[in-house]
Formats: structure tokens, C-alpha cells, sequence
């Protein structure tokens, strides 16, 4: 029998484990793996709002166990970096293994000559489809974004708008193609927030969307944690009518027994899980079907391999995926999510949030949009690499998420 780590096992031998933080607009950490036979693969690392606590977790702790070890043994690798810390789950120790695990399912892709997908079973679909992000000040705005982006070929649209009273409201920018929260300085902004206003204003979104493009396009939106479960409950219920592909994250999830109540009264399809970190942050509100679509990514959940669990666990329960893909996630995470897209029999769709052209360059990759879908590359590994010696000229520069605060003082969630 041939022991882990001995030198008659197949793989070849991780030389050099490397994290690479840069900040083309805003801040990444990559993690790039190199074997003995010079084949390099690489992973996102990227935690925003804190993401040197990722850098040193990889540097520190997990890229010297890395040198020496089997690039092939996947599987083992993953548990050795899970069960070996002692210190289980969190989504610093999470996001670091999947960097690990993503640069190594690149390095078997190389290897073996393969985009990723081919190895995860093969093509399930002809395409990803994915939502852009339609926002504005009011309602007319978000009206005109929705055109935009179906006028670009998209097949479904989120769409997230001021409120009348508050002065800085989730998802609403200037900047309509390239949204980025996390705003650069030492220590977080402030934005207010009243549930009482959102709840009023945003139904009349829906209905003036629907009314303008019908009901041929999916349509969704983010509450961002901000509601309790039966204020979520009561606008679930409420927009019913116009038929929503998904209402995201409508309470925070720490407590997964919250969504019964939810469940209890609407019909309103739920997505969840962009914060989550492992398959027991969802294994209730999985098995017990208290959602419909489950958010978690490769960067955040543990790479491919875990991800894949939680899919896997998923489909059991006719839970489809939703993963999530922020600008803050790099577009190694991006190339990662579009291969298990592809390959998953329980796929549901993919968020899509367009890269500044600072980012691409810097990274690089073969995925494309079109007509609604994106695709992978069809090049060995990932199809994404990184350009080293440009993101060297994009030093990381401190840029933390906004806290948020009820308009009487409360901290609330953001
Ligand atoms: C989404 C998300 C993001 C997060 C961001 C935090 O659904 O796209 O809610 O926009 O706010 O990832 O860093
Ligand atoms: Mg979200």
C-alpha cells in the first residue's frame, strides 16, 4: 500500500506555494502552486474586507505543510488542511482551503490535459446562465437597467433600488456594470437603514418591472440579511405575484430553523448561503427544504471539492445552486464556479458580476459571455492564470465593507 506522502505515490511533488495579494481596483489574494514538473495552478483567496487574515493563514500556516506533497491527492489534501488544523470551519481557515483545493484541481486539469468540467463528470449543459445586476436611485432607473441588460442577452436580472430617505441603500451604485461595496480606507463608512421605508418601496419595483418587460425574464432580488424572519415572511407573501426566481438571503442564516417560519407563509422561492463556509451551515435548511437555492462558492466554501458536497447533498432535495459571484470574488473563483456550473446536475444559476478591465488584465481567462451564458475556457485546467508581474504594480491598499446602522443609532446587519 502506498502511504501519503511517499515518493512511490503518482502525483507529482508540490515545490513552491506561493500568495500573491494585489489590488487592481480592489483587492485579490491568489494562491499559486508549482510541481516538480513545472505545472502551476492557481487558487482565489480573496475575503473582503479581510483578506490579509486569509494571506497569513495560507503563508504562515498552510504553503510550508503544502512543499512536498502529492499535487494529485486531492481529496486527501482537503482533509489533511480540515482535519489537521484542529480548528474547524470559519470562513478565514475555509477560504484558505479552497484556494489550496482549487490550485490543485487546476494542476490536474493541466495535467491530465482537461478544462476542469471533464473531470467533474462532463458537460451537464450547454451553457451557464447567469443574472447581471440592474440598480438605481428609484424605480424608473432600475426600469431603464433591466432593458440594458436583457438588450445584452441576459436571461435574468436582480434588481435592487433606493429608498426614498435613506442616503446610501445595498447594491444601488453609479458605477451600474461594476458594483463594488467595500470602500478603500482604514476603518468602515457608515450607511443607515429602516426597514419600515424598504418594506413600503421596494413591491412597487417588481410590479413596475413586470408591468414594462412581462414575465419572461427571471428576476430577483437581494435583502441582504437585513429582515427578521416574519418581516421577510410578510414581503415574500406580498410580491408572490410577481413571480421572483429568488428572494436572497431575506434573514441573516446563523439560525437555519429561522426559514420555517418564512416557509410557513410564502411561496416566494429563497436563495441562501453566500457567507456560508461548509455543508453544516446549510445541512438543515437542505434536508428540511427550507430554501430553493443554495449561494455558497469555491472561494468561500471550501474549494471544488467541498462545494461539490454540498451540491451533491443538495440535489437530494431538489435544492438547486445559486452561487455567488461578487466582483470581490477573483475570476479564479469565477472559472472554478463555471466548471462545477457546467457539470452539476442540480444547477440553477450563476450571479455575474463583470470585472473591471484593471482585473481581467491582471487575470487573464478563457470563460466568455454570451447570449445569456457564460462558458469556460476549453483549455486544460481552469482556463484562468495570473499575470504576476502586473499585479505587482497593484500594492493592496486597506478597503473594508460599510457597517450599517438603523436611523435610530443600532448597529444592524449590513
Ligand atoms: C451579492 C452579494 C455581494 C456582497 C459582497 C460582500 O449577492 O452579490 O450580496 O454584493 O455584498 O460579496 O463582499
Ligand atoms: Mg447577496
Amino acid at each position: 500500500m502506498t502511504e501519503p506522502g511517499t515518493p512511490s505515490s503518482r502525483g507529482s511533488r508540490i515545490v513552491d506555494a506561493r500568495v500573491i495579494v494585489t489590488c487592481p481596483g480592489r483587492n485579490f489574494v491568489t494562491l499559486k502552486l508549482t510541481t516538480d514538473d513545472g505545472v502551476s495552478g492557481i487558487g482565489d483567496a480573496t475575503l473582503n474586507g479581510r483578506e490579509l487574515a486569509v494571506a497569513s493563514y495560507l503563508q504562515d500556516h498552510v504553503c510550508p505543510a503544502l512543499i512536498g506533497r502529492d499535487s494529485s491527492r486531492i481529496e486527501d489534501t482537503w482533509h489533511y488542511l480540515y482535519k489537521g488544523a484542529y480548528w474547524r470551519r470559519g470562513p478565514v481557515t475555509m477560504t484558505a482551503i479552497a484556494a489550496v483545493d482549487t490550485a490543485l484541481w487546476d494542476i490536474l486539469g493541466k495535467v491530465a490535459g482537461l478544462p476542469v468540467y471533464q473531470l467533474l463528470g462532463g458537460r451537464a449543459r450547454e451553457g451557464v446562465t447567469v443574472y447581471g445586476h440592474a440598480n438605481g436611485r428609484d424605480i424608473p432607473e432600475v426600469v431603464d437597467q433591466v432593458g440594458v441588460y436583457l438588450e445584452l442577452g441576459y436571461k435574468a436580472v436582480r434588481v435592487q433600488v433606493g429608498v426614498p430617505g435613506l442616503p446610501v441603500v445595498y447594491g444601488v451604485s453609479d458605477d451600474k456594470l461594476f458594483y463594488e461595496p467595500a470602500v478603500a480606507g482604514a476603518a468602515p463608512t457608515e450607511a443607515t437603514w429602516s426597514t419600515e421605508r424598504y418594506l413600503h418601496h421596494v413591491p412597487a419595483l417588481f410590479e413596475a418591472v413586470r408591468d414594462k418587460y412581462g414575465f419572461d425574464v427571471r428576476l430577483l432580488h437581494d435583502v441582504h440579511h437585513r429582515l427578521t424572519p416574519i418581516e421577510a415572511a410578510r414581503l415574500g407573501k406580498r410580491v408572490e405575484e410577481y413571480q421572483l426566481y429568488w428572494l436572497e438571503d431575506p434573514t441573516p442564516a446563523e439560525s437555519q430553523e429561522a426559514f420555517r417560519l418564512i416557509r410557513q407563509h410564502t411561496t416566494t422561492p429563497i436563495a441562501v448561503g453566500e457567507v456560508f463556509n461548509s455543508i453544516w451551515d446549510c445541512q438543515q435548511l437542505i434536508t428540511e427544504q427550507l430554501v430553493d437555492f443554495i449561494r455558497a462558492t469555491v472561494v468561500h466554501a471550501g474549494g471544488i471539492t467541498h462545494l461539490r458536497r454540498i451540491f451533491n447533498l443538495a440535489e437530494l432535495y431538489q435544492v438547486r445552486s445559486g452561487s455567488h459571484g461578487a466582483t470581490d470574488l477573483s475570476p479564479v473563483c469565477m472559472a472554478a464556479a463555471l466548471h462545477l456550473d457546467l457539470a452539476i446536475p442540480n444547477f440553477g444559476l450563476q450571479e455575474y458580476m463583470r470585472h473591471s478591465a484593471a482585473t481581467d488584465e491582471v487575470f487573464p481567462h478563457g470563460y466568455h459571455f454570451a447570449d445569456g451564458y457564460l462558458h469556460p475556457a476549453e483549455t486544460p485546467g481552469l482556463g484562468v492564470e495570473i499575470d504576476e508581474e502586473l499585479a505587482a504594480r497593484y500594492p493592496y491598499s486597506a478597503a473594508p465593507l460599510p457597517v450599517n446602522r438603523l436611523l435610530d443609532g443600532s448597529v444592524h446587519s449590513w
